[in-house]
């Protein structure tokens, strides 16, 4: 009986949802309803030259944010790749769905509760045909990145062909831009002599020649977004085709991505109305628009401008259109495991300070992560200077073996975050932690966050396992000097001591145990 009344129940929800979607999308004619495009770049924070990165080379953005709205204040709600596209593919935060483990991997990914739905969906509903490009003039083009981490029900986009947009309108499509994650191969132009380095990062010629090459990344993305606004030109879809640019998270830099700071979840975003459609009353071309924006936000708003209700579950917020909701307060964050790096932090930012929760203060920032070790040349450089003594104060904190449960910035004087206000005595900055601290509290139990409950760890060392087992030897004795080093430091806790002891036990195994490593050689 009581199953019956279920399926009864929600029948009527999936019929209520499907009349919504309809109504929805009938309020606008075929003809009105535009054409959406995301233009989604890769670990790329707001260094634009339209938001006065030096270096940088970007007339096309630059020249988008005049003719369109450029944001000032736009975030991610995670600081890596798959927890933060789970987010803004769905309008919700990754904690409250149960998709906030970054690469939580296939065996353990959930599917989306009930009324939660990747965007497409709701679009493929509305008469939308839905794309992730990979594909333009025959040849490969557009990453075609998801790397969702929930489980998908049916067929998420209908095309990854650019060509099959001219023939499928209304059109909603994706183009993932790789360039800017690292494996960097763009042509040098800027000058590492000119470029202005965070003051958490030494100043030396490699660390400057590494900042150079994401800038340059960050350029040739912008000449791929020129050849696609030709693209949209010359296949006649510029005149109904709205676009929103802007970053999967923040930049690939020690101390960005991965990390609750604006460096890790601030990110380039620009909205622009053709002038084939009409453009909302709160959106004013070339302006630069300074309230807070979540990147969930860009979802919402999406469904609204393709005239589709948002979902009664939808976390993001609609900030252009009709249909506009008040302006955020606050924006949140949060971060959970990283591949084999487990941490739970929790953010709120609102225009001037950033509060941040660290709830395992007694992991080091360098808790062991072997992509990073691998992929950030940073990290090595700064340990060897650490251990020579040339690091300044603020630079050395990052190799402290503990951080402070709780952090505060006045981000109007303090852009790169560095003077942790959290024990200040002024009451400014007292007032801010209490507000800021009730908000997150607020917001932790409001959204159910999930990482209420920590994961099993066992999942991370079976990440680190796997991963340990297929490095080649003189890696592997890379990250055993790695956690030798921080075995010996001073000030390491308990916790990491005895999580580094299993770490060096799996290393002992992986060194036992080269059967992946010899057969991939063989291939
Ligand atoms: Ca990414």
């Amino acid at each position: 009986m009581y199953g019956q009344i279920k399926i009864i129940k929600g029948l009527c929800s999936a019929i209520a949802l499907i009349l919504l979607a309809a109504f929805s999308a009938a309020s606008l004619s075929a003809a009105q309803r535009p054409n959406i495009l995301w233009l989604i770049t890769e670990d790329m924070g707001p260094e634009l030259a339209c938001y006065g990165t030096p270096e940088v080379f970007t007339p096309v953005l630059d020249d988008l944010a005049r003719r369109g709205v450029r944001y000032s204040r736009a975030f991610t709600v995670t600081p890596v790749c798959s927890t933060s596209r789970s987010g803004f593919c769905t309008g919700m935060y990754p904690t409250t769905i149960g998709a906030h483990q970054h690469r939580t991997g296939q065996r353990y990914k959930r599917k989306l509760p009930e009324g939660v739905r990747p965007i497409t969906h709701w679009l493929q509903d509305a008469g939308y045909y839905t794309a992730n490009i990979r594909k333009r003039g025959g040849r490969r083009f557009g990453a075609g990145k998801v790397d969702w981490d929930f489980l998908v029900e049916g067929q998420p986009f209908q095309g990854d062909n650019w060509e099959a947009l001219k023939t499928h309108q209304p059109f909603y499509a994706q183009i993932n831009f790789s360039q800017s994650h690292r494996g960097w191969q763009a042509p040098k132009k800027a000058d590492p002599a000119k470029v202005v380095l965070p003051a958490y990062y030494p100043d030396t010629p490699p660390i400057r020649q590494d900042w150079a090459q994401y800038l340059d990344e960050i350029t040739e993305v912008d000449g791929l977004i020129g050849s696609v606004l030709e693209s949209l030109e010359t296949d006649g879809l510029a005149e109904n085709t709205i676009i929103f640019m802007f970053g999967d998270h923040g930049r690939a830099h020690m101390r960005g991505k991965q990390w609750c700071y604006d460096s890790g979840l601030h990110i380039p975003m620009i909205a622009y109305f053709p002038p084939g459609v009409a453009r909302p009353k709160n959106f004013q071309p070339g302006a630069v628009n300074n309230q807070l924006i979540a990147s969930i936000d860009i979802t919402a708003t999406t469904l609204a401008l393709a005239g589709v209700a948002k979902p009664p579950k939808m976390q993001g917020r609609i900030f252009l259109g009709p249909n506009s909701q008040p302006p955020r307060e606050y924006v949140f964050a949060s971060r959970d495991r990283c591949d084999m790096t487990t941490f739970r932090i929790r953010t709120v930012r609102d225009k001037h300070y950033r509060y941040i929760r660290n709830f395992m203060p007694e992991y080091p920032f360098l808790n062991i992560n072997l992509y990073k070790e691998r992929s950030y040349p940073m990290i090595g450089l700064m340990r060897k200077m650490h251990a020579a003594g040339k690091l300044n104060a603020v630079q050395d904190r990052l190799f402290a073996m503990t951080r402070p449960a709780e952090e505060l910035y006045f981000i109007d004087h303090d852009p790169d975050e560095i003077n942790n206000l959290a024990n200040s005595a002024d009451p400014r900055h007292r007032a801010a932690r209490t507000r800021l601290r009730g908000e997150l509290n607020a917001w932790i139990e409001r959204t159910g966050d999930q990482g209420r409950t920590r994961e099993d760890p066992a999942i991370g060392l079976q990440v680190m396992q796997d991963a340990l087992r297929k490095l080649p030897a003189a890696q592997l004795d890379d990250v055993r000097q790695t956690v030798a080093g921080q075995l010996a430091s001073p000030g390491i806790s308990p916790e990491y001591q005895k999580y580094l002891q299993q770490v060096r036990a799996l290393i002992t195994d992986a060194a036992a145990h080269p059967k992946r490593v010899r057969k991939r050689k063989r291939k």
